[in-house]
Protein backbone atom coordinates (compact mmCIF):
# COMPACT_ATOMS: atom_id res chain seq x y z
CA UNK A 1 0.00 0.00 0.00
CA UNK A 2 0.98 3.46 -0.96
CA UNK A 3 0.78 5.84 2.63
CA UNK A 4 1.64 9.22 2.68
CA UNK A 5 3.07 10.65 5.79
CA UNK A 6 2.61 15.02 6.33
CA UNK A 7 4.61 17.22 8.34
CA UNK A 8 6.23 20.81 8.36
CA UNK A 9 9.32 19.29 8.76
CA UNK A 10 11.55 16.28 10.54
CA UNK A 11 8.63 15.75 13.55
CA UNK A 12 6.94 13.07 11.02
CA UNK A 13 10.04 11.24 10.42
CA UNK A 14 9.32 10.02 13.86
CA UNK A 15 6.09 8.68 13.08
CA UNK A 16 7.47 7.22 10.14
CA UNK A 17 10.17 5.46 11.84
CA UNK A 18 7.68 3.63 13.95
CA UNK A 19 5.13 2.57 11.24
CA UNK A 20 7.95 1.02 9.01
CA UNK A 21 8.70 -0.78 12.33
CA UNK A 22 5.27 -2.62 12.70
CA UNK A 23 4.65 -2.47 8.65
CA UNK A 24 7.50 -2.06 7.02
CA UNK A 25 5.56 -3.81 3.56
CA UNK A 26 4.61 -0.70 2.60
CA UNK A 27 5.42 2.19 0.52
CA UNK A 28 5.87 5.22 2.76
CA UNK A 29 5.94 8.93 1.15
CA UNK A 30 6.92 11.82 3.01
CA UNK A 31 5.62 15.34 2.49
CA UNK A 32 6.99 17.87 4.35
CA UNK A 33 6.04 21.88 4.33
CA UNK A 34 9.40 23.40 5.35
CA UNK A 35 7.90 26.91 3.64
CA UNK A 36 5.96 27.44 6.66
CA UNK A 37 7.63 25.74 9.37
CA UNK A 38 6.88 26.74 11.92
CA UNK A 39 3.39 25.56 12.00
CA UNK A 40 2.79 26.35 15.73
CA UNK A 41 3.03 30.14 15.03
CA UNK A 42 0.47 29.94 12.12
CA UNK A 43 -2.74 31.92 11.82
CA UNK A 44 -5.46 28.70 12.14
CA UNK A 45 -7.19 29.61 8.38
CA UNK A 46 -3.85 30.07 6.59
CA UNK A 47 -2.50 26.37 8.42
CA UNK A 48 -6.27 24.82 7.06
CA UNK A 49 -5.94 26.47 3.66
CA UNK A 50 -2.34 25.74 3.17
CA UNK A 51 -2.48 22.03 4.42
CA UNK A 52 -5.06 21.14 1.97
CA UNK A 53 -3.68 22.89 -0.80
CA UNK A 54 -0.47 21.03 -0.19
CA UNK A 55 -2.01 17.24 0.86
CA UNK A 56 -4.73 16.84 -1.38
CA UNK A 57 -2.82 16.90 -5.33
CA UNK A 58 0.41 14.87 -3.57
CA UNK A 59 -2.07 12.13 -1.97
CA UNK A 60 -3.50 11.98 -5.58
CA UNK A 61 -0.72 11.77 -7.33
CA UNK A 62 1.01 9.11 -5.75
CA UNK A 63 -2.57 7.25 -5.08
CA UNK A 64 -2.00 7.04 -1.37
CA UNK A 65 -4.51 3.89 0.35
CA UNK A 66 -3.83 6.48 3.75
CA UNK A 67 -2.76 9.57 5.02
CA UNK A 68 -1.03 10.28 8.00
CA UNK A 69 -1.06 13.56 9.05
CA UNK A 70 1.79 13.35 11.36
CA UNK A 71 1.92 16.76 13.43
CA UNK A 72 0.08 17.86 16.13
CA UNK A 73 -0.49 21.63 15.24
CA UNK A 74 -2.02 20.52 11.71
CA UNK A 75 -4.21 17.69 13.33
CA UNK A 76 -5.91 19.13 15.70
CA UNK A 77 -7.09 21.47 13.20
CA UNK A 78 -7.14 20.51 9.63
CA UNK A 79 -8.12 16.83 9.99
CA UNK A 80 -12.40 18.20 9.18
CA UNK A 81 -11.13 19.77 6.09
CA UNK A 82 -9.00 17.04 4.53
CA UNK A 83 -11.32 14.27 5.54
CA UNK A 84 -13.91 16.36 3.05
CA UNK A 85 -11.84 16.31 0.24
CA UNK A 86 -10.28 12.69 0.26
CA UNK A 87 -11.84 9.13 -0.13
CA UNK A 88 -9.38 7.64 1.51
CA UNK A 89 -8.48 7.42 5.42
CA UNK A 90 -6.87 10.42 7.32
CA UNK A 91 -5.29 9.74 10.16
CA UNK A 92 -4.46 12.76 12.93
CA UNK A 93 -1.71 12.19 15.24
CA UNK A 94 -2.85 14.31 18.69
CA UNK A 95 -1.06 14.24 21.83
CA UNK A 96 -0.91 11.79 24.09
CA UNK A 97 -2.93 12.61 27.08
CA UNK A 98 -5.38 9.52 27.68
CA UNK A 99 -2.27 7.16 28.26
CA UNK A 100 -0.39 9.85 30.40
CA UNK A 101 -3.23 10.71 33.10
CA UNK A 102 -3.86 6.24 32.89
CA UNK A 103 0.41 6.18 33.32
CA UNK A 104 1.01 8.99 35.99
CA UNK A 105 0.75 7.89 39.84
CA UNK A 106 1.14 11.36 40.71
CA UNK A 107 -1.94 12.82 38.83
CA UNK A 108 0.30 15.69 37.64
CA UNK A 109 1.34 15.72 33.85
CA UNK A 110 2.86 17.81 31.81
CA UNK A 111 1.89 18.63 28.23
CA UNK A 112 5.03 19.69 25.79
CA UNK A 113 3.91 20.92 22.40
CA UNK A 114 3.53 23.44 20.29
CA UNK A 115 2.19 27.25 20.94
CA UNK A 116 -0.07 26.31 18.62
CA UNK A 117 -1.47 23.14 19.97
CA UNK A 118 -1.26 24.36 23.89
CA UNK A 119 -4.31 26.83 22.70
CA UNK A 120 -6.11 24.92 20.80
CA UNK A 121 -9.88 24.05 21.61
CA UNK A 122 -8.97 20.19 20.69
CA UNK A 123 -6.28 20.14 23.15
CA UNK A 124 -7.97 21.50 25.98
CA UNK A 125 -11.42 18.93 24.93
CA UNK A 126 -8.99 16.21 25.47
CA UNK A 127 -7.27 16.94 28.41
CA UNK A 128 -11.45 17.89 29.77
CA UNK A 129 -12.44 14.49 28.49
CA UNK A 130 -9.59 12.22 29.06
CA UNK A 131 -7.37 13.30 31.86
CA UNK A 132 -10.49 15.48 34.59
CA UNK A 133 -8.20 13.80 37.32
CA UNK A 134 -4.75 15.13 36.50
CA UNK A 135 -3.61 18.33 36.88
CA UNK A 136 -1.93 19.30 33.36
CA UNK A 137 0.68 21.92 32.72
CA UNK A 138 1.02 23.27 29.45
CA UNK A 139 4.44 24.01 27.97
CA UNK A 140 4.51 25.24 24.41
CA UNK A 141 8.04 26.21 22.32
CA UNK A 142 8.65 26.78 19.13
CA UNK A 143 12.69 26.49 19.75
CA UNK A 144 12.20 23.22 20.63
CA UNK A 145 10.83 22.01 17.24
CA UNK A 146 14.04 24.26 15.09
CA UNK A 147 16.23 22.37 17.71
CA UNK A 148 14.74 18.62 16.96
CA UNK A 149 14.98 20.40 12.79
CA UNK A 150 19.24 21.40 13.33
CA UNK A 151 19.67 17.80 14.66
CA UNK A 152 18.53 16.32 11.89
CA UNK A 153 20.40 18.85 9.61
CA UNK A 154 23.74 17.19 11.16
CA UNK A 155 23.92 20.56 13.70
CA UNK A 156 24.77 19.70 17.30
CA UNK A 157 22.18 20.16 20.00
CA UNK A 158 22.97 22.64 22.57
CA UNK A 159 22.02 20.17 26.08
CA UNK A 160 22.66 23.52 27.84
CA UNK A 161 20.04 25.79 25.95
CA UNK A 162 17.91 22.48 25.87
CA UNK A 163 18.05 22.65 29.84
CA UNK A 164 17.33 26.56 29.43
CA UNK A 165 14.29 25.54 27.58
CA UNK A 166 13.08 23.01 29.61
CA UNK A 167 13.71 25.02 32.66
CA UNK A 168 9.70 25.34 33.33
CA UNK A 169 9.41 21.68 33.20
CA UNK A 170 12.11 20.62 35.65
CA UNK A 171 10.69 22.85 38.20
CA UNK A 172 7.15 21.19 38.33
CA UNK A 173 6.67 17.59 39.90
CA UNK A 174 4.87 16.02 36.90
CA UNK A 175 5.82 11.97 36.52
CA UNK A 176 4.43 12.01 33.26
CA UNK A 177 5.04 14.40 30.13
CA UNK A 178 3.46 14.44 27.05
CA UNK A 179 5.73 15.01 23.70
CA UNK A 180 2.49 16.43 21.70
CA UNK A 181 4.90 17.48 18.42
CA UNK A 182 6.06 15.47 16.13
CA UNK A 183 9.66 17.06 16.06
CA UNK A 184 10.04 16.03 19.85
CA UNK A 185 11.01 12.67 20.04
CA UNK A 186 13.65 13.44 18.26
CA UNK A 187 15.21 14.68 21.36
CA UNK A 188 13.94 11.96 23.80
CA UNK A 189 17.34 11.64 25.00
CA UNK A 190 18.53 14.79 25.25
CA UNK A 191 14.80 15.78 27.21
CA UNK A 192 15.45 12.88 28.91
CA UNK A 193 18.85 13.80 30.23
CA UNK A 194 17.69 17.32 31.38
CA UNK A 195 14.41 15.72 33.08
CA UNK A 196 15.85 12.68 34.66
CA UNK A 197 14.19 9.33 35.69
CA UNK A 198 11.29 10.58 37.55
CA UNK A 199 9.60 11.74 34.08
CA UNK A 200 8.13 9.85 31.55
CA UNK A 201 8.14 10.60 28.25
CA UNK A 202 5.17 9.52 26.15
CA UNK A 203 4.56 10.39 22.65
CA UNK A 204 1.80 8.84 19.92
CA UNK A 205 3.85 7.20 17.53
CA UNK A 206 3.32 3.36 18.09
CA UNK A 207 -0.54 4.15 18.68
CA UNK A 208 -0.03 6.23 15.36
CA UNK A 209 1.30 2.91 13.73
CA UNK A 210 -1.27 0.35 15.30
CA UNK A 211 -3.88 2.82 14.31
CA UNK A 212 -2.91 2.47 10.81
CA UNK A 213 -2.07 -1.30 10.77
CA UNK A 214 -5.88 -1.71 11.72
CA UNK A 215 -7.48 0.63 9.19
CA UNK A 216 -5.35 -1.29 6.56
CA UNK A 217 -6.35 -4.37 7.57
CA UNK A 218 -10.12 -3.50 7.98
CA UNK A 219 -9.83 -1.33 4.13
CA UNK A 220 -12.61 -3.43 2.03
CA UNK A 221 -11.67 -1.50 -1.10
CA UNK A 222 -8.04 -2.90 -0.99
CA UNK A 223 -6.03 -3.30 -4.23
CA UNK A 224 -4.68 -6.78 -4.18
CA UNK A 225 -2.21 -6.37 -7.00
CA UNK A 226 0.87 -5.28 -5.62
CA UNK A 227 2.12 -2.75 -7.73
CA UNK A 228 5.81 -1.58 -7.10
CA UNK A 229 5.37 2.32 -6.73
CA UNK A 230 8.69 3.75 -5.75
CA UNK A 231 8.06 5.69 -2.41
CA UNK A 232 9.39 9.51 -2.74
CA UNK A 233 10.08 12.42 -0.28
CA UNK A 234 8.50 15.99 -0.99
CA UNK A 235 9.20 19.28 0.40
CA UNK A 236 8.45 23.10 0.19
CA UNK A 237 11.17 25.50 0.85
CA UNK A 238 14.53 24.76 1.56
CA UNK A 239 16.66 21.67 2.89
CA UNK A 240 20.20 21.31 4.21
CA UNK A 241 22.75 18.65 2.62
CA UNK A 242 22.08 17.19 6.06
CA UNK A 243 18.87 16.57 5.74
CA UNK A 244 18.80 15.06 2.23
CA UNK A 245 21.64 12.66 3.64
CA UNK A 246 19.06 11.82 6.09
CA UNK A 247 15.97 11.37 3.98
CA UNK A 248 18.27 9.14 1.71
CA UNK A 249 19.57 7.13 4.48
CA UNK A 250 15.30 6.68 5.20
CA UNK A 251 15.19 4.73 2.52
CA UNK A 252 13.35 6.85 -0.12
CA UNK A 253 14.28 7.06 -3.83
CA UNK A 254 14.24 10.91 -4.26
CA UNK A 255 13.80 13.82 -2.70
CA UNK A 256 11.49 16.29 -4.88
CA UNK A 257 11.39 20.17 -3.94
CA UNK A 258 7.41 20.89 -4.86
N1 LIG B 1 5.73 18.57 14.19
C1 LIG B 1 4.64 19.44 14.38
C2 LIG B 1 3.73 19.05 15.52
O1 LIG B 1 3.65 17.87 15.85
O2 LIG B 1 3.05 19.90 16.07
C3 LIG B 1 4.79 20.90 14.36
C4 LIG B 1 6.10 21.49 14.33
C5 LIG B 1 5.98 22.91 13.88
O3 LIG B 1 5.86 23.16 12.70
N2 LIG B 1 5.95 23.84 14.76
Amino acid sequence: RSILVFDSGVGGLSILTEMQKLLPQHHYHYLFDHARLPYGELDEQVLIDGCVALIVPVAQQIQADIVVIACNSASTLVLPALRAMLAIPVVGVVPAIKPAAQLSRSKHIGLLATPGTIKRHYTHQLIAEYASDCHVELFGSSELVMIAEQKCAGLPVSQQQLAQLLGPVSQTTIDVLVLGCTHFPMLKEEIASVLGHGVTLLDSGEAIARRVQQLLADNTHSCDINIERGADAYYTGTITEGLKQLLVSKGFNAIKKL
